[in-house]
């Protein structure tokens, strides 16, 4: 599959910092990427419906993982999936009548398009679940060969305590994977499971849903699968960073990992396993099921600035939940306008304290609200010098402008 245009990158002068990051698994901010390579995957939409706000933060979190690794000089291998065959895209194909294939493509497209205009950089393998289910097959074999397989009725399970390690992702009680477990797309319930836990590898084939060919009988993949095998034949192990919203760290990152784990006999997975925090709607996480979205595509159709709708989303710290406001949205366009009346202006201070500021901030688990109060600050300096006397840097609006584009891909 293909991903989006790349947008350009301004190389900055002087040397990026190494990436802190946080770890849902160890509750800890550590060094990320220790090799030249970064390894990231992160997860990515499952597309029968247009992508939210929620989608978008989550989205920007991990750019921002990209472009700070960037500027530290590393090379960056990021491989992103699109969920085209998962039980609520064809629950969805089913209730409009659309084909689940054609409903696929055109979001998947509409996604392309709102990630370039947000100036996100895409991934260096953009993978459908459908084109890897050679991938997906070969990965059940493998964990098949390890005797961590087990079938109800033709549907293969995989024992989820062949790892050792399983539920060290979430770090949940049993009770609580249990119950959510459950709520995310789980049959902790079904008869036959040796654990309620155990998590489906391959469905077989059933009446109105697309199949494929296997030497597990015709069928279709389960989700967790799909990421491991996607990530594992892209990115050599362990990947430095896990990603998604926190949403995924259990069951999906839990499930992931362990299938891993048991399949390559390697730990960790991932070193990291990064999650951001749920953008909510009136105090209600943003969700294509609730229907409470605010869309990419309508606020670009209205003409909103992509560079504000970035501003708002970085306003707040990647890891926290957080709403979308109206009055948000309001602050980042007149923060965009500020700054853009800043870098125009004559008699701006120097920014090297900027550029310096700004890495420090985002290398420090992306804080991205205060790399903006570095720029606000150095935009408020050069208002209040307008027109004075004072050491004047005909090259800062310029470094402003590649500060702002290169690490928080904001474009000015
Ligand atoms: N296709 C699967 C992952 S393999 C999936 O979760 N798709 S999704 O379309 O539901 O979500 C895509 C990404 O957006 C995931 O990383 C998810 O965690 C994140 N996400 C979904 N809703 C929100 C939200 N309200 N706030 C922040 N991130 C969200
Ligand atoms: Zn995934």
């Amino acid at each position: 599959m293909h991903a989006w245009p790349r947008p350009d990158v301004p190389s900055l002068p002087g040397d990026g910092l190494p990436l802190r990051l946080h770890d849902t698994a160890t509750g800890e901010v550590r060094p990320t990427a220790p090799g030249p390579e970064a390894r990231i995957y992160v997860c990515g939409i499952t597309p029968y419906d247009a992508t939210h706000m929620g989608h978008a933060a989550t989205y920007v979190a991990f750019d921002l993982v990209q472009r700070v690794w960037l500027d530290a000089g590393l090379a960056v291998a990021y491989v992103q999936n699109v969920t085209d065959v998962d039980d609520p895209l064809l629950a969805r194909a089913l209730e409009t009548g659309d084909d689940w294939m054609a409903l696929a493509d055109r979001e998947t497209q509409l996604f392309r398009e709102d990630m370039a205009a947000l100036d996100v950089l895409p991934p260096k393998n953009y993978v459908g679940a459908v084109e890897s289910i050679p991938a997906v097959l070969s990965y059940i074999a493998k964990l098949q060969a390890t005797g961590a397989v087990y079938d109800i009725d033709g549907d293969l399970y995989f024992r989820v305590h062949a790892d050792e390690r399983f539920g060290s992702v979430a770090n949940l009680s049993d009770d609580a994977m249990l119950a959510v477990f459950a709520e995310r797309g789980g049959d902790p319930d079904r008869p036959g499971k040796e654990h309620p836990l155990d998590c489906l590898l391959w469905q077989l084939e059933r009446p109105e849903e697309p199949s494929w060919d296997s030497p597990f009988g015709r069928g279709r993949p389960g989700w967790h699968i799909e990421c491991t095998a996607i990530a594992l034949d892209h990115l050599d192990s362990p990947l430095d960073v896990q990603g998604g919203g926190s949403d995924l760290a259990f069951p999906h990152h839990e499930m992931g990992a362990s299938e891993a784990q048991v399949a390559t006999g390697q730990w960790p997975y991932a070193r990291h396993y990064t999650h951001a925090g749920m953008v909510r709607l009136d105090g209600e996480k943003m969700s294509k099921s609730r229907g409470n979205l605010v869309l990419v595509s309508r606020l670009r159709a209205a003409d909103v600035d992509p560079a504000a709708i970035r501003l708002a989303i970085l306003a707040h710290h990647y890891r926290g939940d957080w709403d979308w406001t109206e009055a948000g949205l309001t602050e980042a366009q007149d923060r965009l306008t500020t700054w853009r009346a800043a870098i125009a202006a004559m008699g701006a201070p120097s920014a090297e304290s900027v550029l310096a500021g700004v890495r420090r901030h985002l290398s420090d688990d992306l804080d991205a609200p205060g790399a903006l109060a570095v720029i606000d600050r150095w935009a408020e300096d050069t208002r209040l010098r307008a027109g004075g006397p004072g050491a004047e840097d005909a090259a800062a609006g310029p470094l402003v402008r590649d500060v702002a584009l290169a690490l928080l891909g904001v474009r000015l």
